[in-house]
């Protein structure tokens, strides 16, 4: 049994669009089970927003803190956020163990980085998922863009660490890196999004086994082409679709995974050979063949990230000069008044 838990805003839509497009259904279908329901997403938050979701069932979602914050949200408040969960998580643990018939094999978190309830509640439900099921557990962690102030990084930064150590290995995204490209936040949300719904509608369970004990990335693309060079495909997919710069990125190992008709591909031994060449790594494939098909899913999982503060530290440079900018536009302002 897998279990799909989002936390906070970001996490729970983001477990709700996993409920879109079938990609829960065809996950079901590759994992090997006899029992009803193989895999149950929940999704749990402060806001209201929750009502909002439309795809996950209604008796899968959690809204807690409702006499503290009145379905508000946390305000960016990380040590709301945690006492928040902290204070409701019998809540929380009862609608996971409402559904948890058996013990899960592995239980993913998923959260934005930079609000309260993600950042500070994550950790918590973490730990205890991990306290009671004695299961391994992977998180899917977006961090903030520097667009939307000091706050959300700070929070981000500060609480990283907390937040990538209470699971047994990550997947990190950036909505920086769409937002860098000049796409606003609101579009920054919907291609992380689209990303790991593509990215886990390809895979299969004892693919998320290769993220236990490391820090990765993904990218995703649906090519258009019916013949592609895999070192193209690659290369496409680290320029377009990998949102973690990947600068911060030391790669040990870069695995290319593909669904679909892998008649399409060709450069199999010349992409290894690029790779070792490009970035001193191996290039390991994933194949699963569906022959006759026509289509092509193409994703790769990168292994391995140095320490991310770097990220911050530039991060927060520019966050600081925005908040900067934005005061001396206001200034201007009062200036102009008198
Ligand atoms: N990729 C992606 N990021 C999102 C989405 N929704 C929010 N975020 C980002 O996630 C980070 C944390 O925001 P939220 O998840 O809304 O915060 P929260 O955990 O609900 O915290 P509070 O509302 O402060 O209690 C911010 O950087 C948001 O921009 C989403 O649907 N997709
Ligand atoms: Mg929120």
């Amino acid at each position: 049994m897998l279990y799909l838990v989002g936390v906070g805003g970001a996490g729970s839509k983001i477990v709700d669009a996993l409920y879109q497009k079938n990609v829960v259904k065809k996950l079901i279908a590759r994992i090997q089970s006899h029992e009803q329901n193989p895999i149950i997403g929940v999704a749990i938050d402060t806001s209201e927003k929750l009502k909002t979701l439309s795809n996950i069932p209604e008796k899968n979602i959690v809204l807690i803190g409702k006499s503290r914050v009145k379905g508000h949200g946390t305000g960016v408040d990380v040590g709301l956020g945690r006492k928040i969960v902290t204070e409701e998580l019998a809540l929380a643990m009862n609608k996971l163990s409402g559904v948890v018939k058996e013990k899960p094999w592995l239980v993913v978190f998923f959260a934005g980085l930079g609000g309260g309830t993600g950042t500070g509640g994550t950790p918590v439900v973490a730990k205890k998922v991990k306290e009671v099921y004695k299961t391994k557990t992977l998180g899917v962690f977006v961090l903030p863009s520097a667009g939307e102030g000091r706050v959300y990084t700070k929070n981000a930064s500060e609480n990283l660490e907390s937040v990538l150590s209470s699971v047994d290995g990550s997947i990190i995204l950036d909505n920086n890196v769409v937002t860098d490209k000049g796409e606003d936040i609101i579009s920054a949300h919907k291609h992380v999004n689209q990303l790991i719904q593509g990215f886990f509608r390809m895979i299969d369970e004892s693919f998320l086994e290769r993220c236990l004990g490391e820090r990765t990335s993904i990218a995703y693309y649906k090519p258009s082409s019916d013949h592609l060079s895999i070192k193209d495909a690659v290369e496409t997919m680290l320029r377009d679709s990998f949102y973690l710069k990947f600068e911060l990125v030391s790669a040990d190992k870069i695995v290319f995974v593909a669904r679909g008709n892998l008649g399409y591909l060709y450069g199999h031994d010349f992409a290894q050979g690029w790779a070792q060449n490009r970035f001193g790594v191996e290039l390991e494939y994933e194949f699963y063949d569906e022959p006759g098909s026509n289509s092509l899913e193409l994703g790769l999982l990168v292994v391995g990230t140095k320490d991310l503060n770097g990220r911050f530290d530039e991060v927060k440079e520019v966050a600081g000069k925005k908040e900067a900018s934005d005061l001396d536009d206001l200034l201007k302002d009062i200036d102009s008044i008198f």
